[in-house]
Formats: structure tokens, C-alpha cells, sequence
């Protein structure tokens, strides 16, 4: 069926600038998708915080103080906003000049966006990028799920399970321009570990298995949180690894596609695993604990393997059966599950769904 071009407006996270690396798998998420719904004739502004950039495309800068990020509030945590919060701007804005699209697009994981929600006159679509990590996130995002049948996307089954509302969650897993990710056949000797360097990431795991099996373990990544970095080089001062940056994607997919496996080691429910996928794209099979949406990702002993969570030792026996994976099925399972197209798939079904008012069948 034909489905008629919407007029979208997408609000970023208020957690940092578009380009910094702060969002996380957000600044890739909504770049592919921005990319693959101008592709299909869809009309977007996106709004994000002062300093944003995301070529080609054009953003709104609003400006005002940044978010706390969530993942570093527990349970308990009551709900904060900073004074001339970026996130109340960027919501401000967006009250203004609603009467000029269809459908506005959050991809904040922040109470404020949820509960305006019946504030609006257009419908919002909620990007949900985390599992559950407080009480007070839980119960808006479930006053929302209630209200606004099937206007909450995840990134996959397993972050979905984390909530009460798991059912009223579609999943869009997530997608990338394969174009850009060049496959690579012959890896060197070197292991890969990518992603915000931060607790909840378990970057350490991956440094201790570099340093037991004396493969050298190139890390790519913001360095987000500066002391959680230097306890992990003190700790491990003469395990083989170097860090490589945050690097811009063309330039990442070139140094991980060397690689001969990407190692997921996180200690959180990890909603996707946009890295994951990107690794699979270039052909390096993943090694990965069995915990969130890498579950749902790594096909066991075909383009990758999963292993006990928080297991070192499970890192270290699947680093030695590589040789068991062949690095083209990694590639074409990125083709069949992750591409552009596949993803554009679900996301622009997802809004026909919310804006005809289809409820989930
Ligand atoms: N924290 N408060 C807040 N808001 C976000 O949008 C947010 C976050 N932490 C991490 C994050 N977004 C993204 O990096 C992940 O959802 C991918």
C-alpha cells in the first residue's frame, strides 16, 4: 500500500550535542533514520541541542544545559532538570511549531517528552533506547503506553522485557547504510571493543581477556567517564591495548573491519547493539555476553558467539574458536536483518501505524 509522505519532526537527546558521541547509539539511530525517511520522500527537522552536527543534514540548535545521562541514576532516582534545561527548550520549540508536521519523533529516554505527551495536539512516536533503569522513568513510560497504544518503540524483544508493557512495544531492532561498511575477508591479529567508555559498558572484561590471551585489543570510543578509563588502565597496565579514538563511522568501519572479533561486554540489558551490527557488516564476527538485544543479534556459532555474562573465561574459550566462523555470513546478516531499507521498513509502518491510528493487531 502506499503510504503518504509525513511531515516529521525529530527531537533529539538532551544528553549532548549530536557529533560528541554523549548520545551514544541515539546520534546513529537518528541519523540512519533521518537518512532513510528523506530516501523515501518524508519531510524532517530535527531539533538537538546547541553544537549539533549531523551532516548532510540540517538541525535546529536549541540551546540551554544538558541532561543528566539516565544510565547513571539509580532506581529510586528522582526525576532532575537542570535550570534552562536544553530538554525543556527543545520541548518549548516544539509546542511552537507543531502545527506544521504530523507526527513528532522523540528519541529522549527522559521523563519530560512523556509527559507532555497529552499536551500535544499532533501525536508523538517515543524512541525508547534503554531498558528499564528507574521507577520513575518506568511509570511515565507505562502512563504513555496506556494512553497511546503502540506510539513506544524499542530496539528489541529483550529491552522490550524489561518493561511492565512489553507488549505494547514495537521493536525496529536498528539499521545502517551498508554501503558505507566494507566487508573485510583477511583480519589481523587484533581484537576490537567499541562504545562510550563507561561502567556499564564492561570495558574491562575485554582488556582482561586481551591481556590472558596476548591479543592485542584496539579500543574505539568517547571516554565518558574519565575515572572509570584510568582505574582500567591502572588495573591493567600491561595488557596489550590501545586506545583509538572516537572516530567518525567511515573512519571506524575501516579499523574494525580488520579486526578479527568484536567483543560486547555489557554489564546493563543493552537495548541493540548498534556497534554490533556495524561490526557485522564489515565481517568480524562478535563475542558477546548473553544479556539484551545482542541476544537477539548473534547468530550462535555462525557469526558469532555468546557467552556467560560477566565470564572472562567464556571470552577467552570463544576468542579461540573463531576459526570456526566464516566472516561472509557476519556480512550477509547485516544485508538480510539490518540494512537501511529493512529498518526504513519498520520505522515508516511504525508511523503509518500511530497516525492512522491502527491499533497493534
Ligand atoms: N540519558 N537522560 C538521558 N536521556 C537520553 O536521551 C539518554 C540518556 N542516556 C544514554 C542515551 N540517551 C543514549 O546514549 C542511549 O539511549 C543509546
Amino acid at each position: 500500500m502506499i503510504i503518504p509522505k509525513y511531515k516529521l519532526l525529530f527531537i533529539s537527546t538532551p544528553v549532548g550535542a549530536i557529533g560528541t558521541g554523549v548520545g551514544g547509539g541515539v546520534e546513529l539511530t537518528l541519523f540512519n533514520i533521518t537518512q532513510e525517511m528523506k530516501r523515501r520522500g518524508h519531510k524532517i527537522e530535527i531539533i538537538a541541542p546547541n553544537g549539533s552536527v549531523m551532516q548532510p543534514f540540517t538541525v535546529t540548535e536549541i540551546a540551554g544545559e544538558l541532561q543528566i545521562p539516565g544510565q547513571t541514576q539509580t532506581r529510586d532516582s528522582p526525576i532532575t532538570m537542570p535550570k534552562n534545561s536544553v530538554l525543556a527548550n527543545m520541548w518549548d520549540y516544539a509546542r511552537q511549531v507543531q502545527s506544521n508536521y504530523d507526527l513528532i519523533v522523540n528519541f529522549a529516554y527522559d521523563w519530560l517528552p512523556l509527559y507532555l505527551t497529552s499536551f500535544f495536539q499532533i501525536p508523538i512516536a517515543h524512541l525508547i533506547s534503554m531498558g528499564s533503569l528507574t521507577d520513575a522513568m518506568d511509570s511515565i513510560i507505562e502512563e504513555v503506553a496506556i494512553k497511546f497504544p503502540g506510539t513506544l518503540g524499542v530496539h528489541s524483544q529483550t529491552q522490550a522485557a524489561t518493561f511492565t508493557f512489553a507488549q505494547q512495544c514495537t521493536s525496529l531492532l536498528n539499521g545502517m547504510d551498508l554501503s558505507i561498511y566494507h566487508f573485510c575477508h583477511q583480519p589481523n591479529q587484533t581484537l576490537a571493543w567499541v562504545g562510550r567508555i563507561a561502567p556499564e559498558k564492561g570495558l574491562e572484561d575485554a582488556v582482561a581477556s586481551a591481556k590472558i590471551t596476548g591479543i592485542p585489543l584496539k579500543i574505539f570510543g568517547l571516554i565518558q567517564d574519565e575515572s572509570y578509563w584510568q582505574k582500567i588502565c591502572q588495573d591493567y597496565p600491561d595488557a596489550p591495548i590501545e586506545y583509538m579514538g572516537f572516530l567518525p563511522t567511515v573512519e571506524l568501519q575501516k579499523q574494525l573491519g580488520k579486526c578479527m572479533a568484536l567483543l560486547v561486554t555489557p554489564r546493563w540489558v543493552e537495548a541493540f547493539g548498534n556497534v554490533a551490527i556495524e561490526a557485522l557488516a564489515c565481517g568480524v564476527p562478535l563475542i558477546a555476553y548473553r544479556r539484551g538485544g545482542l541476544t537477539e543479534i548473534v547468530q550462535e556459532g555462525k557469526t558469532g558467539f555468546l557467552v556467560e555474562p560477566d565470564s572472562v573465561q567464556g571470552l577467552v574459550d570463544a576468542i579461540g574458536r573463531l576459526n570456526e566462523i566464516d566472516r561472509y555470513a557476519c556480512r550477509q546478516q547485516a544485508e538480510v536483518e539490518y540494512s537501511l531499507e529493512a529498518m526504513g521498513d519498520r520505522v515508516e509502518q511504525w508511523f503509518e501505524d500511530i497516525l492512522t491510528k491502527r491499533t497493534k493487531p
